[in-house]
């Protein structure tokens, strides 16, 4: 360091194309789903949802992402949620469940030349035909996914550029070969920047398919910025993807916060940009997929690493990061120690870019003494003398030296400020052709729940909330034996929450409302909190968790199938009652935990099951 302030004498680093290329690079992306990581963005009023969109997709604004990933949704718990097969039985079809398709036309619109991919983390339980395994019967697997790419075109006229086998578990070769799933992909997740030998060997391009997972602070973006680099800098990977995209789903379930930038609160409006969105556009912005790496990339002498990538016209982008160790730490792998000081680093440019005079240069330092971050600025154009630039580097900073200058830092007004979930809040689910098949809020974590139109009932009840997984699915996660959807705020103690719940399946089917759920995501199984259940044989029971393993009270209801009862929970302190059609039915069953949690509703076992005139007043 000292050196450095005195002066010393700067490394130097060429920046040479004489030498032949290097690989493809292949974009930058995010990931929506596995799961439902964009659950709550759908629900947002514009002009917000298009600015958060624009901020993801828009080229020349932000993230400006090339690559798309999403979940082909499996019907099942696949992170923060279940994301709804476009197949929930053998034969059936819809390619207007969920969000994911409506999220690749918003990334088209903005970006006609965005990437998608598709990959399944669950499927169906027929996909299996019974037997919770996708490749005991190959050739239905095959048919389901390629019935999806097809479905993309047909419906939203989306191509599918890539399609994954099975989200981190085995792959089948069998299978791949009936999918044609030319295997010209080497991926990894969470490569930590390392390839292994054999990797290399394959000559096949390699890819970071899934990376980053960590909170989006500033050292959240420390990690972004060194993954980007060195990915490529040290395994050679040609693309990066960040699980997930957008932290759109409530924060108190698994990896809350783990995306390029959060948008979960869509009763308020607001959302913030998070550091890690100008990370990615220091590469994004000035970069396509198509343009080549230059074998000149390395690690700085004195820590850091850069990047050099061509269009082979001409066009140069140089990306620089210098982040420490202890700013840049990802949630995975560990990260070995490493070294990082001030230095001064001389770029000289030979071959196609000797010619170069002027460069444009963007700048960010995360700052973590003064939290007064630069983030993703346009510097003064550098003047380069005699085919050679210096840069003061510090630590912790990523420049962008580029030839390309349509590089913007988008703004738009402030987003309203941040609100807690609405205490009083209620859904009638009475809508015509509603936009997205999942009412607001509502966050499914087993079992899939969806509008309905109820043709057999024209009077109060012709629209409603109906949850259709019927067959457990194939599934990823430890998904719950009961269905569940959660709704509100975490930190809600005391409550009434009432709805009108209506049993499909005669003697075993049943139905729960609840308070205080304490857990969902990968842990649903687990949760607890006050559940009241009715069921179909004419009892009632109140338990402390999801499973009914711990009972409150019990006893008779009369309740039954094809009857609508209206439900009604009251929690406050330590006590708990419970009414049927607005009369108690039972009362101070004794609550010791949990002591807060989402308002909950849903059935007792994969059964079909409707919900209306949901309604919950918290205190
Ligand atoms: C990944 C999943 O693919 C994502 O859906 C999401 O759950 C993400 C959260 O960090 O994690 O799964 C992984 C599970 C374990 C490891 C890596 C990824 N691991 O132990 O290295």
């Amino acid at each position: 360091t000292i050196c450095c302030l005195l002066g010393c004498a700067a490394e130097f680093y060429v920046i040479d194309d004489r030498i032949g290329l290097g690989r493809e690079f292949d974009g930058i992306g995010g990931l929506s789903g596995g799961g439902a990581t964009s659950r709550l963005l759908v629900n947002y009023e514009e002009p917000y949802r298009s600015h958060i969109l624009d901020f993801l997709f828009k080229p020349n604004f932000g993230a400006s992402l090339h690559i798309l990933k999403v979940e082909i949704g499996g019907d099942a718990q696949t992170t923060d949620g279940t994301e709804p097969s476009h197949m929930h039985s053998k034969g059936e079809g819809n390619f207007f469940l969920g969000y994911e398709w409506w999220l690749m036309n918003e990334a088209k619109k903005r970006n006609p030349n965005i990437k998608l991919i598709g990959l399944p983390w669950a499927f169906p339980g027929w996909v299996g035909e019974g037997t919770q395994w996708p490749y005991f019967f190959s050739n239905v697997t095959a048919d389901y996914v390629v019935s999806w790419i097809y479905g993309a075109k047909q419906h939203h006229n989306l191509d599918i550029d890539y399609i994954g086998i099975w989200n981190e578990r085995k792959y089948d070769p069998v299978y791949i070969k009936l999918c044609v799933l030319k295997y010209s992909l080497y991926s990894v997740h969470y490569p930590g920047t390392k390839t292994v030998k054999e990797a290399l060997l394959t000559e096949k391009k390699l890819w970071s398919s899934e990376d980053y997972s960590t909170f989006n602070d500033d050292i959240g973006a420390g990690c972004w910025a060194r993954i980007l680099n060195q990915n490529y800098v040290n395994g050679r990977m040609t693309s990066t993807i960040s699980w997930n995209l957008i932290a759109s789903y409530y924060k108190n379930l698994s990896f809350g916060g783990d995306g390029l930038m959060t948008a979960d609160e869509p009763w308020s409006g607001h959302y913030v940009v998070e550091s890690p969105i100008w990370m990615t556009a220091h590469t994004t912005q000035f970069t396509q997929p198509g343009w080549f790496y230059l074998q000149t990339v390395g690690n700085l002498t004195h820590g850091g690493s850069y990047v050099a990538l061509t269009d082979r016209k001409g066009n140069l982008t140089i990306v620089i990061q210098t982040m420490t160790h202890s700013h840049s730490q990802c949630i995975r792998p560990p990260l070995p120690h490493f070294d990082v000081s001030p230095q001064k680093a001389t770029f000289q440019l030979k071959g196609s870019f000797a010619h170069l005079t002027d460069l444009q240069v963007w700048y960010s330092k995360l700052d973590f003494k003064t939290k007064n971050d630069t983030l993703f600025q346009r510097s003064s154009p550098i003047k380069v003398y005699n085919g050679s630039f210096t840069l003061k580097l510090d630590v912790d900073e990523v420049y962008t030296i580029t030839t390309v200058n349509t590089g913007q830092k988008g703004a738009y007004p402030e987003p309203p400020k941040s609100q807690p979930f609405p205490k009083n809040y209620s859904d009638d689910f009475t809508i015509d052709n509603p936009p997205f098949s999942e009412a607001p809020f509502f966050a499914d974590q087993t079992g899939v729940f969806e509008y309905f139109r109820n043709s057999t009932d024209n009077g109060s009840h012709a629209f409603t909330l109906r949850q259709v997984v019927t067959e457990r699915p194939v599934t990823w996660a430890r998904d719950a034996y009961q269905t569940i959807s959660i709704i509100g705020d975490y930190s809600w103690t005391d409550l009434s929450v009432s709805c009108d719940v209506l049993i499909e399946t005669p003697v075993t089917g049943g139905v729960f409302l609840a308070a205080r759920v304490d857990q969902g995501g990968e842990s649903v199984r687990e949760a607890k909190g006050v559940f009241y259940w009715i069921s179909a044989n004419g009892t009632y029971k109140v338990t402390n968790d999801i499973g009914g393993r711990r009972v409150l009270a019990e006893g008779l209801s009369g309740t039954r199938e094809g009857v609508w009862y209206t439900l009604t929970l009251r929690v406050k302190g330590y006590f708990a009652t419970g009414m049927l059609n607005g009369y108690p039915l039972w009362k101070n069953a004794v609550v010791l935990e949990p002591k807060n949690g989402w308002a909950a509703l849903g059935t007792l076992s994969f059964e079909y099951a409707q919900f209306d005139n949901f309604k919950v007043n918290a205190e």
